[in-house]
């Protein structure tokens, strides 16, 4: 038996297939392992080829089918490429083997090309080692494995304890990987979300009194966020977010300008800081969606940096960029009044939101805030952004809603909803509340504005945030029954919200919110 031949290292057809998928699984979790929930991952690479290419219709599918998920379903989908991937390779390395009747070539084989593989889409020489030796692993287990020194052929036809060691190796492998990838993950699988800041002295804010006033405006009826959010809504193109170090991430100011400016974190730290509430809504959302939420934001104003690199835009038009290779264009105006923000609710912004720095542009779709921002480009004729290239029209300013979240009962016989109310920049005049389908109208309470911009970089002090949500409530007697309540928003302009009822794609859901109220729930 000192001379087996290869054929029978390797389980036959189906066994061989069973083992290289497991070396996949483990391969991916070596990865995983190596550097954690990273772009250095080998399925950030792959997950952002296929945001970015992957056809509109399909993304809108998902987004307005799935909801969040399609973003989930494009990570799943490249994590299942790259499993495919390492299997191919595992299994060619073994095929390869039987032919020049090698030990070496399936062990040798499958650990290189899966590392370079790896390193090819990561640029991770070092990193990529994981995945190679997690597959190395899996084959060299499956070579090993003991086979009580009898003829294989005779008492293990299809290979099975090859199979189950080789399976098991991976099992042990992948193990290993997921534990080390959770331990040194800024945001892990599990979704922790461990904020990296970088290389720098992160910013803190002195911003708690501006933060206790909109404590004590708020006014949320049943569990109805305050008027900061608690957990404020997060929309990505890709699951793993960036992680730019703020030491060496700059901010380049290009294209049709006298001047091209290039900044450092440490040149906008510098700069004068301004505390704003700003209100960001997701174009993608439901009319009465959960992905309109508002924060305390600081950071340097946009208007001045412009001036400064002087711009000549024949179009009147900018593009800006990010490290996620997300892109949005749309009107020079509305971002002379926006904000570079650096900070959030006082803390230094989070990963999740665009660390080292985002764009705020006033009352525009949450996608044009562009976050891990790293250029503003002036432009010389109108281009496509990411969202629209896909089939949305978001680069507009938003639509007025007012929406229902928040039921309870005040007393014996007496209810209450409530919610939010967000209008852009023209701001929340009033709410209007039917308790009976729309027959009759009765105004509801509103909270009072947020209060304005702060700061060293504010000339002259705003007395409310022009961007910002507000809250209504409404209290009435109970019908006794179940009964349809509607509600819609006036505008600073005087404007009532549409009643035109249209989905999200392309430009955003309209028409007023309905919900049916059983007292009998309350
Ligand atoms: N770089 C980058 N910026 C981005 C996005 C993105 O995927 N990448 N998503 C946009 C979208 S569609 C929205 S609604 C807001 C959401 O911001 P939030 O995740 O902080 O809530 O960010 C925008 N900015
Ligand atoms: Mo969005």
């Amino acid at each position: 038996m000192a001379d087996r031949s290869l054929a029978d290292r390797y389980p036959p057809g189906l066994g061989t297939l069973a083992v290289s998928l497991a070396a996949g699984v483990a391969g991916l979790l070596g990865s995983y392992g190596a550097v954690g929930f990273t772009t250095a991952f080998v399925v950030s690479p792959v997950e952002r080829t296929l945001s970015l290419y992957m056809p509109g219709a399909v993304v809108t599918f998902a987004i307005t089918t799935l909801g969040s998920l399609g973003q989930q379903l494009n990570f799943a989908t490249a994590a299942a490429i790259v499993v495919v991937l390492y299997a191919l390779l595992v299994g060619l390395s073994v095929g390869i083997g039987r032919q020049l009747d090698s030990r070496l070539v399936p062990l040798i084989g499958s650990a290189v090309t899966v590392w370079v593989a790896t390193a090819a889409l990561t640029n991770e020489y070092v990193a990529s080692l994981g995945a190679a030796a997690a597959v190395g692993a899996v084959v060299a287990a499956t070579d090993l494995s003991r086979t009580g020194g009898r003829v294989v052929g005779e008492t293990d036809p299809n290979g099975r304890r090859r199979v189950l060691a080789g399976v098991g190796a991976a099992a042990g492998a992948s193990t290993i990987g997921f534990a080390l990838g959770e331990e040194r993950s800024p945001t892990n699988v599990m979704g922790v979300n461990q904020d990296v800041y970088g290389d720098v002295d992160a910013p803190s804010y002195d911003v708690d009194d501006l933060l206790s006033t909109a404590d004590e405006r708020s006014d949320p009826v049943g569990d109805v966020d305050p008027l900061v959010s608690e957990g404020f809504y997060n929309v990505d193109i890709n699951t793993i977010d960036p992680t730019p170090d703020a030491a060496d991430w700059s901010l380049s100011v290009t294209g049709e300008v006298e001047q091209e400016l290039e900044l450092s974190y440490a040149d906008l730290r510098a700069m004068d800081h301004e505390h704003r509430f700003v209100t960001l809504r997701c174009v993608g959302e439901g009319r009465n969606g959960h992905k309109t939420d508002t924060a305390l934001w600081s950071g340097v104003p946009v208007g001045p940096l412009l001036e400064r690199a002087g711009p000549t835009s024949d179009c009147e038009c900018v593009m800006l960029r990010a490290k996620d290779d997300f892109y949005e264009e749309f009107p020079l105006e509305a971002l002379e009044s926006g904000l570079l923000a650096l900070g959030m609710n006082g803390d230094p912004l989070p990963r999740a939101h665009g660390a080292p720095v985002r764009a705020l542009v006033p009352g525009h779709w949450g996608e044009v805030n562009v976050k891990w921002l790293t250029e503003i480009e002036l432009l010389s004729r109108e281009r496509t952004g990411y969202w629209e290239k896909k089939g949305w029209q978001g680069t507009g300013p938003v639509n007025t809603v007012a929406k229902l979240h928040g039921r309870e009962r005040v007393a014996e016989g007496r209810l209450a909803v409530g919610g939010h109310a967000y209008a852009g920049t023209r701001g929340v005049e009033r709410v209007e509340v039917s308790t009976d389908g729309g027959a009759t109208w009765s105004e509801a309470t509103v909270t009072e504005r947020l209060p304005g911009a702060t700061g060293p970089a504010v000339d002259d002090s705003p007395e409310y945030a022009r961007d910002a949500w507000r809250q209504w409530r409404y209290e009435y007697d109970s019908p006794g029954e179940t009964h349809e309540v509607v509600v819609r928003a006036v505008d600073g302009t005087g404007q009532r919200q549409t009643r035109e009822e249209t989905g999200p794609v392309p430009s955003g859901a309209t028409g007023w919110v309905s919900q049916s109220i059983d007292p009998g729930s309350l």
